[in-house]
């Protein structure tokens, strides 16, 4: 049964780039509530573990060296069918592929720096919102 939490991360490029407002807004617009947020930067460890999933992948080490270039901003929502409902907010992963009215559409640079990160499970928003704001 689909669960009503997703997680997300404001990525480095957007944070630097002043758009931690206008992401937060189009995420409250699109229904979602912020039930915890915190900005906070990754050691290239720490941003290694997050993606360990990618490990294989070929773009992996600049993932991580990006993901630690500055700080983030890490946050938990609460949404009916919020995994499903955020990844249509957010747009694909490639902005060049996005939708009109997206996040990454309006601010992601490059399919590396997209923006935002958004979970594709219930279980993986469980564990990467863990990550963060486990008590
Ligand atoms: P997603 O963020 O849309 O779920 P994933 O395939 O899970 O996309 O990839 C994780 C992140 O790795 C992407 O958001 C993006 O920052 C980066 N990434 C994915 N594919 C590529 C690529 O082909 N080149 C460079 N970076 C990539
Ligand atoms: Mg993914």
């Amino acid at each position: 049964m689909a669960t009503n939490r997703t997680f997300t991360m404001i990525k480095p490029d957007a944070v630097k780039d002043n758009h931690i407002g206008g992401i937060l807004g189009m995420i409250e617009a699109g229904g979602f509530r912020i039930v915890e947020l915190q900005k906070v930067s990754l050691t290239p460890e720490r941003a290694g573990q997050f993606y360990a999933v990618h490990k294989e992948r070929p773009f992996y080490n600049d993932l991580v060296q990006y993901m630690s270039s500055g700080p983030i901003v890490a946050a938990i929502l609460e949404k009916d069918n919020a995994v499903a409902d955020f990844r249509t907010l957010i747009g694909a992963t490639n902005p060049a592929n996005a939708e009109e009215g997206t996040i990454r559409k309006k601010y992601a640079k490059s399919i590396e720096a997209n923006a935002v990160h958004g979970s594709d499970s219930d279980e993986n928003a469980q564990i990467e919102g863990d990550f963060y704001f486990s008590k």
